[in-house]
């Protein structure tokens, strides 16, 4: 029974309590999940409330430190979060910020909030999941200071010296109770700070790596989108100059697209709702699509550019060569779809169409060199996919024909049944061999690789399809490539790529997450794709062993065995002999795999761009900032 001296205050911080630890019993409901992605997260949440200040105009920069514990220091020069006594809590407003559960947004400015999804639940949940957080306030008279430990705060709220500045800081360290990982990774920080600053134009956004020396880097963009798209194609060749740029206000929805076309094969399109990058796609993209497809054919029809009376390009076709970023702002945001990232109001995609026609069309009416040269690039992309369908054609009637249309190279399993089984895609005879003789055959098939690669790059789907090291790619996974993939057709449940740990392996894994991000999609989006680990050391001593797969482990091994220890390092897969193959890599019960997230697909993606790509300085850029991924890169 409660009695009469409870106040409002212990009442509330009973409710505070109860909240932090729902948040800490189940952290996957706040941020989706306890990995690196969410571990990650806890950055972006916490910058977000910066960038809300600054969208408000009271802020106009924000730095971000990596510490060396791996822990996050954001500071900001906006007006610094309010130290007063809320009124309802009866405690400060900042304390209110990192102890009560709510609904996020509450403290920011800004008319589009967020309505859905993961985002925006702010810095409570933050608070919750840190071993640590330290708040300081300047409000141009004093520095007022909070910590927290695990949601709780350890003292009150205390004025700790004097400025004549205003902001907020705050440092966090992540709780290694309810992380996997806790290792920040300097390049997903950039990716997703970078998007930020080119969604905010204006806002200087700085990353500090302190983990290593000079690693940093300022992200302000005076072009917003336009920087954007510009940026995605550094290493591409535009068709026009500058790209097409518009923004409009319909009703409650706001409207802002970029786009520019290139002479590449591949299309990039990137949006955005409410600055929440919608990977699903939804009712935004939907609208710039028919808009795209229809304002280039009624040109092409107007001015007599079609041969045929019934000639029509295709969406696919037109967005050849196409790169683009829309940004929509909508009043209510609803976010649909697995992942909650596809835009489901219906009124965003009229509002996207009718802003394309117009603009799009005046585009093309003042300028019909480059409107004749894209529709040419749309109607030699529609031969190559005529092309590439017959090829397709043909190579299921010799497949017919022939007895058996699986590649004479893999080595299948018995399994009739989908379900549990594998395929690992190996590079190399020697370690194909290695596999094969180690693996359980119920269940794992091994398909080695062999041959030259075609640069995916550089090359229209006809070819991709037809070449000779990743045909055998696809007709083993049987669910064909490009618009035609199909994962239900798909003969395995999970798709392991086994390379070495060094150069070429590294080029492989980039070669082929780029080949599955452009041409089987759905295969990383639905989690079918993996990359197996295996060991770069074992340690021996007598009869103790213990295999390390990471320079930390290979020291835990010593201590643990012994300094004197003689290590092998294995240079690659085909140093391994069978039995240890299995038991490293290959054993479900032991083995350690990654699983390709979209993302990691998209980066290889852009490395690949980048890296096959002509021009010189955003290489020398990327491998700079990607050392970590890129040293094991044949360059
Ligand atoms: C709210 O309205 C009154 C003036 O200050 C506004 C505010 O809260 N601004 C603000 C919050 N600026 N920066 C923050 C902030 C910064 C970090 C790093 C973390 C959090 C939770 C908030």
């Amino acid at each position: 029974m409660s009695s009469q001296v409870n106040t409002n205050y212990d009442e509330s911080n009973i409710q505070v309590l109860e909240g932090l630890e729902a948040v800490r019993k189940r952290p996957g409901m706040y941020i989706g999940s306890t990995s690196s992605r969410g571990l990650h997260h806890l950055v972006y949440e916490i910058v977000d409330n910066s960038i809300d200040e600054a969208l408000a105009g009271y802020c106009k920069e924000i730095q971000v430190f990596i510490n060396e514990d791996n822990s996050i220091t954001v500071i900001d020069d906006g007006r610094g979060i309010p130290v007063g006594i809320h009124p309802k809590m009866g405690i400060p407003a900042v304390e209110v910020v990192f102890t009560i559960l709510h609904a996020g947004g509450k403290f920011g400015g800004g008319g589009y909030k967020v309505s859905g999804g993961l985002h925006g639940v702010g810095a409570s949940v933050v608070n919750a999941l840190s071993e640590y957080l330290e708040v300081e306030i300047s409000d141009g008279k004093n520095v007022h200071f909070q910590r927290y430990e695990r949601g709780k705060s350890t003292g009150n709220l205390k004025i700790i010296g004097e400025t004549d500045k205003t902001g907020t800081k705050v440092t966090f360290k992540p709780d290694g109770e309810i992380f996997e990982d806790l290792i920040y990774d300097y390049s997903i920080l950039l990716d997703r700070l970078r998007e930020q600053a080119f969604l905010n134009k204006g806002i200087k956004i700085v990353l500090t790596d302190k983990r290593e020396e000079d690693k940093k880097k300022e992200l302000y963009y005076e072009g917003g989108i336009v920087s954007y798209v510009e940026w995605l194609n550094k290493s591409k060749e535009a068709i026009h100059e500058a790209p097409i740029y518009m923004e409009a206000q319909k009703k409650d929805t706001n409207v802002e697209i970029a786009l520019q076309y290139t002479t590449s094969y591949t299309e990039t399109l990137v949006s955005f709702a409410n600055n929440i990058h919608t990977t699903e796609g939804g009712t935004h993209e939907i609208g710039f699509k028919n808009s795209l497809t229809r304002v280039f054919n009624s040109y092409a029809q107007k001015f007599g550019i079609f041969k045929k009376e019934d000639e029509k390009i295709s969406g696919e076709d037109i967005r050849e060569g196409l790169t683009c970023v829309i940004s929509v702002k909508v009043l209510e945001a609803q976010f649909e779809g697995q992942t909650k990232t596809k835009l489901g109001n219906s009124e965003v995609r009229s509002a996207v169409e009718s802003t394309m026609n117009e603009v799009l069309n005046a585009f093309l009416e003042e300028n019909p060199k480059i409107a004749r040269t894209i529709i040419d690039k749309a109607m030699s992309a529609a031969r190559a996919r005529e092309a590439a369908r017959k090829a397709r054609e043909n190579a299921r009637k010799s497949a017919l024909g022939g007895g058996g249309s699986l590649p004479g190279k893999l080595a299948d399993c018995s399994s009739k049944s989908r379900e549990n089984t594998e395929i690992y895609i190996v590079e190399g005879d020697s370690a194909g061999g290695s596999a094969k003789q180690g693996r359980d055959r119920n269940y794992q098939a091994i398909l080695p690789l062999w041959g030259k690669m075609l640069n995916v790059e550089k090359s229209r789907i006809d070819k991709v399809i037809s070449n000779e090291k990743l045909l055998p790619v696809i007709t083993a996974l049987g669910a064909g490539v490009g618009n035609e993939f199909d994962t239900s057709k798909l003969r395995y449940e999970k798709i392991i790529i086994m390379a070495d740990a060094d150069v070429d392996g590294s080029h492989i894994r980039t070669l082929l997450l780029t080949f599955f991000f452009r041409y089987m999609r759905p295969l990383v989006e639905e989690g079918h794709v993996y990359i197996a680990q295996p060991p770069l050391y074992k340690v021996f001593k007598g009869k103790k062993e213990k295999y390390a797969y990471t320079d930390e482990e290979l020291k835990d091994a010593l201590a643990e065995i012994g300094e004197d220890a003689k290590v092998q390092r294995y240079k690659g897969l085909g140093e391994m002999n069978p039995e240890q193959l299995w038991e490293t890599t290959m054993n479900p019960e032991t083995r350690i795999m990654l699983r390709v997230e979209l993302e990691d697909a998209q980066r290889a993606d852009e490395m690949f761009s980048v890296l096959m790509g002509d021009s010189v300085e955003p290489r020398r850029e990327f491998i700079e900032e990607n050392a970590k991924y890129v040293t094991n890169l044949d360059i």
